[in-house]
């Protein structure tokens, strides 16, 4: 079953959305496979971002990131990296559609609460970087209720 990595950022935890990013994600019928608050150092958010270097805001996102606790997550389930990002919404908050996250609970789009893995490979290398120690063994007994 595909997975991806979803991540909430230090303005989502400071600001209390982490109950409710879960719940959407929970109640669309995906699975939690991984779940940690976990504040980053430079190097790690450097490395997470690396595509994004050659960015003017490079700097300014990776000290964003390391500004506090996040909380870093494994969803599990069909379609979970397509799908998740768009119950997360565009990456500029002035453009995601109400009803998704960023729609809903930002503004700017440096503090745009939220990241999600962008494709099947990406979620790979995340999951990788961000939960090296592995994550959880589990089936939800709820399957059958949720997929035909
Ligand atoms: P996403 O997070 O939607 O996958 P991305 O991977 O292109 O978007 O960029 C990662 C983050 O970098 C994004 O969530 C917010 C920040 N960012 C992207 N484009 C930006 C821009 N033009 N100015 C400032 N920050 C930006
Ligand atoms: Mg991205």
């Amino acid at each position: 079953m595909e997975q991806t990595f979803i991540m909430i950022k230090p303005d989502g935890v400071q600001r209390g959305l982490v109950g409710e990013i879960i719940s959407r994600f929970e109640k669309k019928g995906f699975t939690l496979k991984g779940l940690k608050l976990i504040t980053v150092d430079q190097p790690f958010a450097e490395k997470h971002y690396a595509d994004l270097s050659a960015k003017p805001f490079f700097r300014g996102l990776v000290e964003y990131i390391v500004s506090g606790p996040v909380c870093a997550m494994v969803w599990e389930g069909k379609n979970v990296v397509t799908t998740g990002r768009k119950i997360i919404g565009a990456t500029n908050p002035a453009e995601s559609a109400p009803g998704t996250i960023r729609g809903d609970f930002a503004i700017d789009i440096g503090r745009n609460v939220i990241h999600g893995s962008d494709a099947v490979e990406s979620a790979r290398k995340e999951i990788a970087l961000w939960f090296p120690e592995g994550i959880a063994e589990w089936q939800s007994s709820l399957h059958s209720w949720i997929y035909e």
